[in-house]
């Protein structure tokens, strides 16, 4: 059997990652393509469990060396048990967030060092690399004014970091998208949704005709 593509999608908050998700599987699938949508952190009942460590606030800090390790916790019990079984059956894996968040967030951002999180991503993969990424560039102005229009959802443990932390987590992604420029696709996120769209399903078809 054919194995799966493996596609990510990375961006600041409120980038529009579910959104082009979602329209991405409702193409792939009227394709008559078998798709796995599943997102970071979570993906599995324990890793949703770990989500829910990492996003709540609570009233002891997370300090950032448990922070990373939670993540990785969450990403090697999510890839292990459903994105490699659905990639070996053939399936197409789109996942909202991957390891390039804990390169820009605990990495750029945090400041832990990047030789450690490269072994952590590495680890916790199987070497298992995505084979396109989607990163979706917003300025953090603009993320945030797309969160204050959501406002009724409750801020949650990472959104109510500083600008000062978000611009770096922006300067991270970019970073990771000039490093490697045949994996990560960066789009300007400000577009209009549909013009976003058709440019992910022109970049997934010639992924698909290659492979
Ligand atoms: N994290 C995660 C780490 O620190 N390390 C890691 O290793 C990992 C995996 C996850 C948090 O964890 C951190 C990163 C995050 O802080 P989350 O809840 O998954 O938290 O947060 P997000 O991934 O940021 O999810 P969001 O739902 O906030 O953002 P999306 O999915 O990017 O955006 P979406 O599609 O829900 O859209 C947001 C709003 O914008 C509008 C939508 O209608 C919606 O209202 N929108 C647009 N508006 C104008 N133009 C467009 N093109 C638009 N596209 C969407």
């Amino acid at each position: 059997m054919r194995r799966g593509l493996f596609i990510t999608f990375e961006g600041q908050e409120c980038a529009g990652k579910s959104t082009q998700v979602q329209l991405l599987t409702e193409w792939l699938e009227s394709q008559g393509h078998s798709v796995l949508c599943t997102r970071e952190p979570g993906g599995t009942a324990l890793a949703e469990k770990i989500r829910n460590l990492l996003l709540d606030i609570n009233e002891e800090s997370i300090c950032a060396e448990s922070e990373l390790l939670l993540f990785a916790a969450s990403r090697a019990q999510h890839v292990r048990n459903l994105i490699l079984p659905a990639l070996a059956e053939g399936k197409t894996v789109l996942c909202d967030r991957f390891y390039d968040s804990t390169t820009a967030y605990q990495g750029a951002a945090r400041g832990l060092p990047l030789k450690v999180i490269n072994v952590l991503n590495d680890f916790c993969t199987a070497d298992r690399k995505p084979d396109l990424t989607f990163l979706l560039d917003l300025t953090v102005q603009e993320s945030r004014r797309r969160l204050q229009i959501r406002s009724h959802d409750i801020i949650d443990r990472m959104e109510a970091e500083k600008d000062s932390f978000f611009e770096k987590v922006r300067q991270g992604f970019l970073q990771i998208a000039r490093q490697e420029p045949d994996r990560v696709k960066c789009i300007d996120a400000t577009q209009d949704i549909q013009v976003i769209q058709k440019i992910i399903r022109t970049e997934v078809q010639n992924a698909l005709s290659r492979d």
